[in-house]
């Protein structure tokens, strides 16, 4: 576990410019054409990359599990989601996978095994580019978001490893946690309104 206090309170992580930062760089990567709203398309054409990463994995299973995510974004019926609405959705996801561990590692674990391409329980280097691939983040920067993921350094991300960084991408506020690069650069600086 990364060494995070935790708060009952989503606000806890709102109020957090280092916090904000990881979920805008999420955020960013999400809103594929940089208009400031998620919209049903651009989800689904992540959606769509993820599948054709990993052909050997259920497609159904994907599909599922990334629709279940975008449901939990919107607020209501809405088709569109705002940064405003991104950010609360994730401050509250912190809360529930703080109180429901195995809830964030099935999640965590079925990202891994998509990515896991060659199912030996490890991510290597290239499974990890692809990664970064599907995410639309440049692969060029592979190495320095693997080696701060593999905090044994033996070259290869176990799903140990992996589900440690997405808690501390999700809950760290510290910049040198193991999962600061997960979803690509950070900005060193960036004024946050709410
Ligand atoms: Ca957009
Ligand atoms: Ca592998
Ligand atoms: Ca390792």
């Amino acid at each position: 576990m990364p060494d995070t206090p935790v708060s009952e309170d989503p606000s806890y992580w709102s109020n957090s410019p280092f916090w904000l930062q990881k979920i805008k760089t999420y955020f960013n990567l999400l809103d594929d054409n940089n208009d400031g709203l998620i919209i049903k398309d651009e989800w689904d054409e992540i959606t769509a990359r993820f599948v054709s990463c990993s052909p050997g994995y259920n497609k159904d299973a994907i599909k599922k599990a990334r629709n279940v995510m975008w449901a939990s974004f919107r607020a209501g019926d809405a088709q569109i989601v705002t940064f405003g609405m991104f950010k609360k959705c994730q401050a509250f996801k912190q809360v529930l996978f703080e109180n429901d561990m195995e809830a964030s590692k099935n999640f965590t674990r079925a990202f891994f095994n998509v990515f896991d391409t060659d199912r030996n329980g490890h991510i290597d280097q290239s499974e990890y580019k692809k990664y970064l691939e599907c995410l639309g983040i440049d692969p060029g920067f592979s190495e320095v978001a693997f080696n701060s993921i593999d905090t044994n350094k033996d070259g290869e991300i176990t799903y140990e490893e992996f589900h440690e960084a997405f808690l501390d991408f999700f809950h760290g506020l510290d910049r040198a946690g193991c999962g600061t690069y997960l979803y690509g650069p950070i900005p060193e600086v960036e004024s946050e309104n709410s």
